[in-house]
């Protein structure tokens, strides 16, 4: 069975983890969100990539779910002793050698998707994973900052400040002019069926499908599109999306967030046990909706979610 999932950072990852688990001899393509990327000290640093990268290929930070573990943080240190920032973005020395390898391949010309694809010939993460666009997309969120309105980093916004004012505006800076990465849409076409995690639907989900013809391919794909909710209970199960989610007018709750995507798009949404009563709504917005436990609370309660969510594909599909 081929598989495609639109995949944010530590949501989507650890859902991965589960899929690996619940359908093992699957074929996966993520497709990976690139607008969390950030360049610092001259290199371009790809959060979300290198989550599910280290994620599935067994380096991750469990505990913070980004970042090496083992770390230390000697080059961290030496650049704040010559007062060079950003302190508040925490990259590892072990992290740091990733971004050399990435920003030095793309010096030499190489796409990111062929950058990433040879950072994942180490790491084999067991899925192929594709960056939603070779083309730079750098997400800023408009704030209040000293009564003046500002755009800052998406970065600045979620670790400096995080996430702590209102967030009056998210742009996918650069995603009109973004062209779907080599093998995204070929993928999307191919598959049986398109997932999407629960992961950001604003920053990470909706800003892959900002990238110009991504949106059309898997709402034309013709199969099943199953997404869960990472709203349970009228609050994010982790990070801060109800913050991104009011900045586009979208209520923190799985019902609203199921609508957001739209009928368009999604054709399944499973929401957690404790929001039974968002079921009917969803359905009545033409979407099968089924309530389940969705905390991926370890990889046999993912593991559990994922067989849920290709089981209501098959529903649809028949
Ligand atoms: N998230 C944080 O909350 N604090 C950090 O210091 C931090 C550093 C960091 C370094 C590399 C990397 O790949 C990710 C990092 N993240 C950090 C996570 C990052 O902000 C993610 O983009 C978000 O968590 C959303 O996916």
């Amino acid at each position: 069975m081929r598989i495609v999932v639109l995949a944010g950072g530590i949501g989507g990852a650890r859902f991965l983890r589960g899929l690996k688990a619940a359908a093992p001899d699957a074929d996966v393509t993520v497709i990976g969100n690139t607008g969390d990327d950030i360049h610092l000290f001259g290199l371009k640093v790809c959060p979300d990539l290198d989550t599910v990268m280290y994620t599935l290929g067994g380096g991750i930070n469990e505990e913070q779910g980004w970042g090496r573990t083992d770390e230390t943080f000697r080059v961290k240190e030496e650049l704040a002793a010559y007062g060079v920032g950003p302190d508040w973005f925490g990259l590892g020395d072990r992290d740091f050698a990733t971004h050399i390898v990435r920003t030095q391949m793309l010096s030499a010309g190489y796409p990111l998707s062929a950058v990433t694809e040879a950072l994942c010939a180490r790491w084999k993460p067991g899925v192929r994973l594709l960056p939603m666009s070779d083309d730079r997309v750098e997400t800023h969120v408009a704030v209040d900052d000293e009564g003046e309105r500002r755009a800052i980093h998406f970065q600045e916004y979620w670790v400096r400040l995080r996430a702590s004012v209102p967030a009056h505006a998210v742009v996918p800076v650069g995603a009109d002019q973004a062209k779907p990465a080599p093998g995204v849409l070929e993928a999307i076409a191919e598959a049986d069926v398109v997932l999407f995690p629960p992961s950001n639907p604003v920053v990470s989900i909706g800003t892959i499908l900002a990238v110009p013809g991504i949106r059309e391919a898997i709402a034309d794909a013709g199969v099943p599109v199953v997404g869960l909710s990472p709203i349970v209970g009228d609050a994010p199960v982790r990070g801060m999306a109800d913050k991104v989610l009011a900045a586009v007018g979208v209520e923190s709750t799985a019902a609203a967030v199921a609508q957001h995507y739209g009928s368009g798009l999604l054709d399944g949404w499973l929401v957690d046990s404790v929001d039974e009563a968002a079921v009917a709504e969803v359905e009545a917005a033409g979407i099968r909706c089924r309530a389940v436990p969705l905390m991926m609370t370890d990889v046999d309660a993912t593991a559990a979610m994922v067989r849920e969510a290709l089981a209501l594909a098959e529903e649809v599909r028949a």
